[in-house]
């Protein structure tokens, strides 16, 4: 309805000054903007001012749009994850390598020619909804493949074993993690007392915690972490023949971890790193990637391996069992609304394809009930597979009808089958044939039994090969973990239990750990005594598994150092003929350089020019990159090693064992570390990772590639004064 001159006049007056001011900033799209309506779409007059008994007066019940708008807003939350609460997502497609029809029907993985669609979503496991990003912690990895059969789920994480064997453990697992009951404390960290408690009365958790206390549990990147399905699945062929398999997502950038110096202090200066990182990396076009890897293993073949496949804190080395790369993940686009998508998306282990069939892993049993539970508590009922992000692609219809929310009009006179009155003999019919999913047929004739399988018993062989397996840097870094996780205990008891298990991992493990924590020396005998301890040791013919370290090869091809972030120290009276061609190279070879200096805007080079800052140092500290390069030039140089946050930036960088270059004076900043005093070559060699450059135009190329070689090797943890270095 038209407003009456009166009606308009009275409201611009009510409105007063800051209103009208308001109005003539939405002026401009007033025309073609579409009109604001209540949900019912009701065209809105005035969206600012709630219906009062005179402009002093009391807000009136009448106000439906009030009440509309503010009603609405007090049921914008739902419940949060019980677990992985803190999340990211992306689309992207998954393409088969070639047709994988010899052990599996599964449409998706028939046609190289065909993208299926996906969306990914990232987690820790043990945060709220709001905690940050890089704490220790497990990570979810959950692919759910839109798929011309239905939705297939892939619901793993970043680590191929869990902490328990049987789903009956799990609440006690997650109540114990989580923050204490009393007080709420802590946030997101596994370093109490509770958890600890827990984990060191259940033995059968230790090879999961030689996992949770190595740098796997602090990764670089979403975009540098394994997935892995964890529990033994099956494939089917179309001729009904199944083999076991374990599922592997291998990162085309390599596995990658933080410093737990550095993630512990990204938690504060950025929460959201890995979130950001990966929706950065995606809008600039670096598109994520992973290969798909199956371990087979025929049916017949698992008793040879020396423990059970169905215990889910067990994995298939690969030097046992080679992984089979069948096809390629790729995230490429961002999604458009985080709480309509990564919020509300809906996975299940028990989404599931032809082709694609469970083992009678204990812990995935139990999964494949509680997933249904938990995504009608949280998405509200039972029609959470018609919110857009979890709809099916291909064509779903049955007879489950009605409950709450429900958005589908179902046409029709019924609602069951078999009928006569749908419009034909029977309005859908099952599909007994080849399309049908068809359960694998395996004999079952057992005692009911409340009881773990003998063949569960073996809790220390693997736990010892992955240690056995790390490189010296992750050892050092999983003693550390272990000592700053104990160190925080209340108890000195709980301590004392948890080195006592891990005497049986190895006793010089247990020994260095416990050192510094004031307890008695590790006693193995005494775990070997306590219930729920069983080491009854299967027979690895593999002492170590190459696989089971993290990469410290440089990626080849083009772009060895592609999406790492290069901090570019700055300040007035920079050189730049020398920086230019460096940044060029880096740049060329996949980095993003970022230009750093005391303030925004642009610093003036030695010849007066303008070189643009993109950011200040007081914003963008050094735990945000990947390596520094300290540029060049007398006044810069000198500007920079007067400031306590350049000389920390630099000091840091070392510290967590990042790839650091310095041209000509910019050294000045090396030298206050004492790294680069006579920097000779024998110098240089002690310090890995290391590169001082002249700065002229000349030397750039190979002072580039040096730079270069140094960050694709990720870290330098070899760094002999590292722990020398305050920071
Ligand atoms: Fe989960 N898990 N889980 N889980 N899980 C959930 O489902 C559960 C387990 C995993 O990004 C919940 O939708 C039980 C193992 C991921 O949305 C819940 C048991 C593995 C995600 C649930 C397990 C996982 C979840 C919480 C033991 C690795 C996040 C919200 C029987 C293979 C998916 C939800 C996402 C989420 C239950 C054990 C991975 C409560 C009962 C083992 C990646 O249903």
């Amino acid at each position: 309805m038209p407003r009456s001159k009166e009606t308009t006049n009275a409201k611009s007056k009510t409105n007063g000054a800051a209103s009208a001011k308001q109005q003539q900033m939405l002026a401009h799209t007033a025309t073609d903007a579409p009109v604001l309506t209540t949900n019912q779409g009701l065209r809105l007059a005035d969206n600012h001012n709630s219906l009062k008994a005179g402009v002093r007066g009391p807000t009136l019940l009448e106000d439906f749009i009030l009440r509309e708008k503010i009603t609405h807003f007090d049921h914008e939350r739902i419940p949060e994850r019980v677990v992985h609460a803190r999340g990211a997502g992306a689309h992207g497609y998954f393409q088969a390598y070639k047709s994988q029809a010899t052990y599996t029907r599964a449409a998706f993985l028939q046609d190289p020619d065909v993208k299926t669609p996906v969306f990914v979503r990232f987690s820790t496991v043990a945060g709220a909804r709001g905690s940050a990003d890089t704490v220790r912690d497990v990570r979810g990895f959950a692919v759910k493949f839109y798929t011309p059969e239905g939705n297939y789920d892939l619901v793993g994480n970043n680590i191929p074993v869990f902490f328990i064997q049987d789903a009956m453990k799990f609440p006690d697992l997650i109540h114990a993690v989580k923050p204490e009951p009393h007080h709420e404390m802590p946030q997101a960290a596994s370093a109490h007392d509770t958890f600890w408690d827990f984990a060191s009365l259940m033995p059968e958790t230790t090879h999961m915690l030689m996992w949770a206390m190595s740098d796997r549990a602090i990764p670089r990147s979403y975009r540098m972490m394994e997935g892995f399905g964890v529990h033994t699945f099956r494939l089917v062929n179309s001729r009904g023949d199944a083999v076991f398999v374990k599922f592997h997502w291998k990162p085309r950038l390599g596995v990658h971890g933080l410093a737990w110096d550095e993630a512990q202090k990204i938690a504060g200066k950025d929460p959201d790193f890995h979130r950001r990182d990966l929706w950065e990396s995606i809008e600039r076009g670096d598109f994520p990637e992973w290969e798909l890897g199956l371990q087979i293993l025929d049916e017949d073949k698992q008793q040879a391996l020396g423990f059970d496949i169905l215990d889910p804190t067990k994995l298939i080395p690969e030097e046992m069992v080679p992984v089979q790369r069948v096809g390629r993940l790729v995230l490429d686009r961002n999604p458009d609304n985080f709480f309509a998508e990564t919020e509300q998306v809906a996975f299940h282990p028990g989404h599931i394809v032809p082709g694609i069939d469970f083992s009678n892993d204990p812990l995935l049993q139990g999964r494949l009930f509680s997933y249904t539970d938990t995504q009608i508590s949280r998405l509200g009922g039972a029609n959470f597979h018609e919110l857009p992000i979890n709809r099916a692609v291909c064509p779903f219809h049955n007879f489950q009808r009605d409950g709450m929310h429900r958005q589908t009009v179902n046409r029709g006179r019924t609602a069951y089958e078999p009928n006569t009155l749908g419009g034909g003999d029977t309005e859908f019919r099952v599909d007994g044939g080849s399309q049908g999913f068809q359960e694998v047929q395996t004999a079952i004739e057992s005692p009911r039994i409340r009881r773990r399988s003998p063949s569960f018993d073996d809790h220390f062989s693997q736990a010892a090969l992955f240690w056995h397996s790390q490189s010296q840097f992750e050892k050092e870094h999983i003693i550390a973990a272990f000592r700053f996780e104990l160190g925080k205990l209340e108890m000195p008891a709980i301590r004392q239990r948890v080195v006592d298990n891990l005497a049986h991992v190895d006793p010089m493990l247990a020994r260095k750990v416990a050192a510094p924590l004031g307890i008695a020396p590790p006693d193995p005998k005494a775990a070997a005594g306590r219930a729920g301890f069983r080491d009854v040791r299967g027979k690895l013919p593999i002492e170590e598994s190459a696989a089971l370290r993290m990469t410290t090869e440089p990626l080849h091809g083009s772009r060895p150092i592609a999406t790492r972030r290069v901090a570019v120290l700055v300040a007035d009276g920079v050189e730049t003929p020398g920086l230019k061609p460096i940044v060029q190279a880096l740049e060329q070879a996949g980095a993003r350089c970022v230009v750093v200096s005391t303030q925004l805007g642009s610093v003036a080079t030695v010849t007066g020019r303008q070189f643009a800052v993109d950011h200040a140092l007081a914003a963008m500290p050094s735990v945000m990159f990947d390596a520094v390069l300290v540029a060049g030039g007398e006044r810069s140089a000198q500007a920079l090693a007067g400031l306590g946050a350049a000389v920390h930036f630099v000091l840091e960088a070392y510290k967590h064992g990042k790839a650091i270059c310095a041209l000509g004076e910019g050294a000045v900043l090396l030298r206050l570390l004492d790294i680069a005093a006579g920097a000779d070559v024998q110098t240089l060699a002690r310090h890995p990772g290391v590169t001082l450059g002249a700065g002229t135009p000349e030397s750039a190329e190979a002072t580039a590639k040096s730079f270069v070689d140094a960050i694709a090797r990720h870290r330098h943890w070899d760094r002999p004064l590292a722990d020398a270095v305050p920071g």
